[in-house]
């Protein structure tokens, strides 16, 4: 494993050269498993950086067709960096055969949705008369068309906005969750799409919960589940979703999955700011990113080291008007997904609805689109997150000439070795990071380790690098405006939960570097 250091913060990344090198290739698919990553046929790492879309709200088509063009959508899915959606499908799709045969045209009209179905028939000609599987079926060949890869995501059973504790959907012997029908139709949708190697994934039920919930019939039902998939579509990677609107695995180590294939299991993992209640708004930025760290690494995050890939399905933030407390859940969020390298799927892509909850045209302001679907609605955070987007991406910490360091693109980092005296040398050479004084450039130097060159990670967080100088006070890494690193005194490292600690956030990630075996 090669190390680099990528820093976490947003303000400074703006000036990411985007997506320039991510035109899309498409991999030799279908994908399987080695260890914890997932591979393409020919054993090489495939990072799935997915955006959700949804199709399993009351109308039972994909979003925003009645906005624009599916073709264009798709390709814009592409453009912004995403080589994978989480394609999201209620139950009833596969199980009810006149909700299925169901027109696109039908549904709208059912629905009384007229000015949206005329969009909709402007902008989408060849859909509007397609049955309610067809037209789910063509925006997956959409997406094929754009090398978008897609995973089949079942949402719920009753088409319809999602999920609540106790709204009949959370888990097994529920109103609406019988689990027998439940393989019946994941088994069909896996049948569907078998000789369609676009379809990456299967991800077999969103967010378990509620008061039936329990680690018994989660294996019971599952375990069947996954054969069942797994029989019917063998292409497909199966993942499985924890309890607790799937923020809970531990039971895994408990007890792991017992299967009858291999290297064609995932698990997923969801979490949102507001998934620990009001913390990002009342904690300390620094204790609180701890917290959340620690507890995602003990809910699911042991996967990894037990050689399983874990999959963000959902993660996000309100993008019309982010808050600062939000802008310090990503923050530490990224930090988490940087320093182990995870495959994820943001919620979400839609600007807006046709109708949720009743109201018709709702915004979603998680969406990357704006309301009609024409625009990114916040540019910079679509920069911000291209350092996930692909293995080695974003900024990260580069020699320049004279001994100075500087932020700029990965592809060209220095590779750095974080040593036993807590040195950072590049690596092949002797130099290592030297902070010379307060609010001065951080340095390279010979003289390692030496004065000033060793580097701990500091506060609960650990997100921050220190360096004791000769007078023995601390000073931290950080940026300032010209992308140059400095050091200078330590922000907010605990109580204050009003500042800020961003710029100073940095995380020695290791650079993937697989060899097929
Ligand atoms: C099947 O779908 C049709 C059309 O939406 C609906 O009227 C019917 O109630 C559904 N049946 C079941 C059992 O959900
Ligand atoms: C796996 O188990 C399922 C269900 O028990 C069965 O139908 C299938 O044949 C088994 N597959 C293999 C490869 O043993
Ligand atoms: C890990 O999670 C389990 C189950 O939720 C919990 O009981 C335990 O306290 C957690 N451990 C840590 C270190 O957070
Ligand atoms: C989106 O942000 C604008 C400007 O901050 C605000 O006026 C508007 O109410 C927000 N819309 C929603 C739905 O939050
Ligand atoms: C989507 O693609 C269309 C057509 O190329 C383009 O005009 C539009 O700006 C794109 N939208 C976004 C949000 O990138
Ligand atoms: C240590 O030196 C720095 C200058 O590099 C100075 O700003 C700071 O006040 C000094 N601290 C103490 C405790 O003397
Ligand atoms: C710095 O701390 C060390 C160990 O605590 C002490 O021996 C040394 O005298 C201190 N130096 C200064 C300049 O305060
Ligand atoms: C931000 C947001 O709306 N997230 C939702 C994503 O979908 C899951 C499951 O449908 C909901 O529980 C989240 O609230």
């Amino acid at each position: 494993m090669e190390r680099k250091l990528f820093p976490t913060n947003s303000s400074i990344s703006i000036t990411l050269l985007l997506h320039t090198f991510l035109l899309a290739t498409l991999h030799a698919l279908p994908l399987s498993t080695n260890s914890r990553w997932i591979v393409d046929e020919k054993g090489q790492r495939v990072k799935l950086a997915c955006v959700n879309w949804s199709a399993h709200l009351e109308l039972v088509v994909a979003e925003g067709l009645s906005k624009r063009p599916v073709d264009v959508i798709s390709k814009n899915i592409s453009d912004m960096g995403f080589n994978c959606v989480r394609l999201t499908w209620p139950l009833y799709l596969a199980t009810n055969s006149s909700l299925a045969s169901l027109s696109v045209r039908q549904s709208f009209h059912n629905a009384g949705l007229l000015d949206s179905f005329s969009e909709l028939q402007a902008n989408n000609p060849s859909i509007v008369d397609l049955s309610l599987i067809n037209a789910f079926k063509a925006v997956v060949a959409s997406l094929a068309k754009n090398k978008v890869m897609v995973i089949l995501d079942n949402h719920l059973s009753k088409p319809g906005w999602c999920c609540s504790f106790s709204d009949g959907e959370g888990f097994f012997g529920d109103e609406y969750f019988n689990p027998e029908l439940w393989i019946n139709g994941l088994t069909k949708m896996a049948t569907l799409f078998k000789d369609n190697p676009i379809v990456v994934g299967m991800s077999l039920r969103n967010e378990l919960r509620g008061p039936k919930q329990n680690a018994g019939d989660w294996y019971r039902y599952m375990q069947r589940a996954a054969k069942s998939v797994h029989e019917a579509n063998p292409n497909v990677v199966v993942i499985l979703s924890g309890l607790s609107f799937d923020t809970d695995l531990t039971f895994l180590k408990q007890q792991p999955v017992s299967l009858n294939f291999t290297q064609k299991l995932a698990f997923e993992v969801h979490r949102y700011s507001f998934s620990g209640g009001k913390e990002w708004e009342t904690l300390n930025a620094n204790e609180i990113c701890g917290i959340m760290t620690n507890t995602l690494m003990n809910a699911s995050g042991f996967l990894v080291d037990q050689g399983f890939p874990l999959f963000v399905g959902e993660w996000g933030l309100n993008l019309n008007s982010t808050s600062e407390s939000d802008k310090r859940f990503l923050n530490c969020f990224l930090a988490w997904l940087v320093e182990h390298d995870l495959d994820w799927a943001l919620w979400t892509l839609a600007g807006s609805y046709y109708v949720k909850g009743g109201i018709v045209g709702e915004i979603e302001t998680f969406g990357l689109f704006n309301w009609d679907w024409t625009q990114v609605r916040n540019k910079p955070f679509l920069q911000r997150i291209s350092v996930i987007q692909s293995p080695l991406q974003g900024l990260c910490i580069l020699s320049k000439e004279a001994m100075g360091v500087q932020l700029g693109n990965c592809k060209n980092s220095n590779h750095w070795k974080y040593t036993p005296h807590n040195t950072l040398e590049i690596k092949g050479s002797y130099r290592c990071l030297k902070a010379q004084g307060l609010d001065r450039p951080a340095r390279l130097t010979l003289h390692c380790p030496g004065e000033g060159t060793s580097w701990a990670t500091i506060s609960d967080s650990k997100l921050h690098l220190a360096a004791t100088l000769s007078n023995n006070s601390t000073v931290c890494l950080d940026v300032d405006s010209q992308n140059n690193l400095i050091t200078s005194s330590c922000k907010c490292l605990s109580k204050d939960s009003k500042c800020d600690p961003g710029s100073q956030w940095f995380k020695i990630a290791s650079a993937y570097q697989f060899t097929a075996s």
